[in-house]
């Protein structure tokens, strides 16, 4: 990807774990590349289609001279995000802080913290099967669009699906969603448990009947078997309510361990005859 680069920024600032260093402040120094699609700005000579590396430098000064953090490591993490959010064509960047007058009392050339931060594609399976199921979902749609640190909200058609898993049930209004975060995925979990949580959602029975239930499906390139983030989701393969729905949004795309596209597993599960769990597809799902 194109890149833009500042390199050397300096900078007044007080961050460190010592009195001193934060009442008296040292000098700071930045590089920061940003990772971008240039090409634009770069065929039409207009800035207004790329990033303006001023107003960058300007928000680096700005922030880690109102803000005070102990650790380089927060100051970077909390500055990479605050410009990812500022800057929205920026997809990724690396960000390094370095304290060259750090308090060692060794010799040393730098000291310095680098990261890699940015936006990262996800798709998750919505669905309900209690109460207004619709306003359920629509109403997490709508706090997934509010949060700042996710964007790209796209939601396929809610599809009605019979209870799947053995448990008697009310049939389900289901759906899939991609979004782009900055969030971690232990960090979206979070928030789409907080999601759940709002909808009044308990969990009494497991597979059991739900006001909101949202899972991660896949994360771009994560991959985890921990059981309390298992990614991609487990069970994909044999479950309709949720590769119908994946396969409008994002047929192409591979499930990292057996290696096969969302549409090849879609049409395997149908030609085992298991796609018709999908009792009914709707254009406008309605409520309860
Ligand atoms: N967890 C682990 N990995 C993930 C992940 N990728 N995304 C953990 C979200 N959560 C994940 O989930 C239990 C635990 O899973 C959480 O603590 C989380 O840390 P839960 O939502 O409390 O319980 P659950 O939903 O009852 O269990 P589970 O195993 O998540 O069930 P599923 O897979 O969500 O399936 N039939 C139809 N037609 N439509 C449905 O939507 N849903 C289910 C539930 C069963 N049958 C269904 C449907
Ligand atoms: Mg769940």
């Amino acid at each position: 990807m194109d890149q833009i680069r500042i390199e050397n920024l300096e900078v007044y600032a007080a961050h460190g774990v010592y009195p001193k260093e934060t009442r008296q402040g040292q000098l700071f120094k930045v590089d920061v590349t940003l990772n971008m699609d240039t090409g634009p700005a770069g065929l039409a000579d207009d800035l207004a289609l790329s990033t303006n590396y001023g107003e960058v430098s300007r928000l680096i000064q700005r922030y880690l001279w109102e803000n005070t953090f102990s650790l380089i490591e927060a100051a970077a993490e909390h500055l990479a995000r605050e410009i990812l959010l500022s800057f929205p064509r920026v997809e990724s960047l690396a960000l390094e802080l370095k304290k060259p007058q750090a308090p060692v009392k060794i010799p040393f050339s730098n000291i310095s913290v680098r990261i890699e931060r940015g936006w990262h594609q996800a798709w998750l399976g919505i669905g309900s099967n209690m109460g207004d199921r619709k306003a359920y979902i629509d109403q997490a749609l709508a706090a997934l669009e509010e949060k700042p640190e996710i964007r790209q909200v796209r939601c396929s058609r809610l599809i009605t699906t019979a209870p799947y898993g053995g448990v008697e049930q009310e049939d389900f209004l289901n759906g899939a969603v991609g979004l782009k975060t900055l969030l971690s995925p232990q960090e979206l979990l979070a928030f789409l448990q907080e999601l759940e949580h709002r909808a009044g959602r308990e969990r009494k029975i497991h597979w059991g009947p739900r006001t909101l239930d949202l899972d991660i499906l896949f994360f771009e390139g994560f991959v985890s078997d921990d059981p309390l983030l298992t990614v991609p989701h487990p069970d994909m393969e044999n479950r309709g309510f949720v590769l119908e729905p994946l396969d409008e949004l994002c047929p192409w795309l591979r499930h990292p361990l057996n290696g096969r596209s969302v549409r090849q597993m879609r049409q395997e599960l149908e030609k085992r005859g298991e796609g018709a769990a999908l009792r009914s597809l709707t254009k406008n799902a309605s409520g309860s």
